[in-house]
């Protein structure tokens, strides 16, 4: 593997850049693996990384049914923040902004990762209420988070229109600094050379159609579209498609599966400094390193496989976003798309053991994974190495919905996200 240096940047600039080597090579599958890991998103295959790198099993497969970032990794509006209301969801999404930190640094790639700031606004007197306990829970917990009035909120971001009489005035705002960005694409890239690089197999184009279970009930396998695959242990990252692959072990999560688009303008020069999020009126804005507008809604109100969304939610989103930014009202929109978010009826995440032995699973993401990709990565590595929960994820079990003991930031945010 070609380390990214100063130096290598320049010997292969020399030779007009036609000698770099592929950054991982196409692997077939082997019959026999300790690790398959379905999904060859950002926590597929940073679980590789991590299991590779920090417990020494490189007999790992990461199998993806399409190319590798192709899913909801490289769908998102990658936008990180940890300001979440509970103490469990604050110490998960806060150890991935800790990793995020380093993660350019640690895997030699640059993952683009910005510091520029989260502001979630303030139309309502209940979102005030909301995002001040939010606040207040999160300086608890160590977790960066500060109050602005909307003039304040307007200093930091001044295309914003606080005028009184808009539709969705600005009441004030909630603004984490460490929040940010990075480059979807270049995560999924990262992590795939980098565990490639420690003997991780990334097999692509090839559906696994079915996990195997032997007599006594633990995982022996799966079926894929290449064959069989024997693993010691399976770890199923697949995101929107999860209920659909644990299915075939015989294991029912309490997931739905719904579209959840977003848009990108033209590109123009930097205007927007940082990220804005209005959950009320389910609209988000932050301008990326190309120059375009990153606009995203709120999931479509109905179940779907589909990978595309209905136009009457991004009209009510671009219809927000105009108001709330009228400076935006001339620009052209270039593309939309959409992706499968997995929801869970507390809105956290499933990330450990399941009752079958050798098969675990990390889903539930819903609208706000990529946010979690190094620390959910980090910790699942754990959780399959050593067949227990790592104490960051021990409470996103999947027996959570049969105790009681939810992590519910669905209500604790008041809206649906
Ligand atoms: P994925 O990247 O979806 O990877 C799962 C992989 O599994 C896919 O590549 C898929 O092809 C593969 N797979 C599925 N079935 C099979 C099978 N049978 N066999 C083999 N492979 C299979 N989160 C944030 O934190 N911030 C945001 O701003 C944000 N914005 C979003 C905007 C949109 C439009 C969408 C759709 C999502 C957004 N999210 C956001 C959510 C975030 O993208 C996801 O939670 C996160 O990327 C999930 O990562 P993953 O690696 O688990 O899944
Ligand atoms: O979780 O911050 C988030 C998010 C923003 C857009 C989609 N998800």
């Amino acid at each position: 593997m070609t380390h990214f240096s100063a130096f290598s940047l320049l010997k292969n600039a020399l030779s007009a850049n036609e000698n770099w080597r592929p950054q991982w090579p196409a692997a077939e599958p082997k019959a026999e693996y300790d690790v398959v890991i379905v999904g060859a998103g950002g926590h597929g295959l940073g679980c590789a990384y991590y299991l590779a790198k920090e417990h020494g099993i490189t007999k790992v497969a990461v199998i993806d049914k399409g190319w590798l970032g192709g899913g909801n990794t490289g769908r998102n509006t990658t936008i990180i923040r940890s300001n979440y209301l509970y103490d469990e969801s604050a110490r998960l999404y806060d150890h991935a902004v800790d990793l995020w930190e380093g993660l350019a640094q640690e895997l030699n790639y640059n993952i683009m990762y910005s510091r520029r700031g989260v502001l979630m606004l303030a139309h309502t007197v209940h979102d005030v209420q909301s995002f001040q306990r939010h606040i207040h829970a999160n300086r608890l917990n160590g977790v960066d988070n500060r109050w602005l009035t909307a003039a304040e909120a307007k200093a930091y971001c001044p295309p914003l229109n606080i005028s009184p009489t808009a539709r969705y005035p600005v009441m004030g705002a909630a603004l984490q600094e460490r929040a940010g960005t990075a480059r979807h694409d270049a995560v999924a890239w990262g992590y795939a050379r980098a565990a490639s690089a420690r003997g991780v197999d990334i097999i692509q184009n090839c559906p696994v159609t079915a996990i195997r279970r032997g007599p006594d009930g633990a995982v022996v396998g799966v079926d894929t579209a290449k064959g069989f695959i024997k693993a010691k242990k399976v770890a199923v990252s697949a995101a929107g498609n999860t209920s659909v692959v644990m299915g075939t072990a015989d294991v029912r999560l309490p997931l739905e599966s719904y579209p959840l688009q977003a848009l990108v303008s033209e590109p123009v020069k930097p205007c927007f400094p940082c990220v804005v999020m209005s959950n009320t009126v389910h609209a988000y804005i932050s301008q990326s390193n190309k120059g375009e507008l990153v606009i995203g809604s709120g999931t479509d109100q109905y179940t779907s496989y589909s990978q595309r969304g209905g136009l009457a939610l991004i009209e009510h989103t671009v219809a927000a976003i105009v108001e709330m930014f009228p400076v935006f009202s001339r620009m052209r929109m270039l593309r939309m798309w959409g992706g499968i978010v997995d929801v869970t009826p507390d809105r956290s995440a499933i990330l450990g053991k399941t009752p079958v032995k050798g098969l675990y699973v990390n889903c539930g993401w819903g609208t706000g994974g990529f946010k979690a990709t190094p620390g959910a990565a980090h910790v699942l590595a754990h959780t399959v190495a050593r067949d227990e929960p790592h104490p960051i994820n021990a409470p996103f079990t999947l027996e959570r919905f049969t105790t009681g003991r939810l992590i519910d930031e669905a209500a604790a945010a008041a809206v649906a996200h």
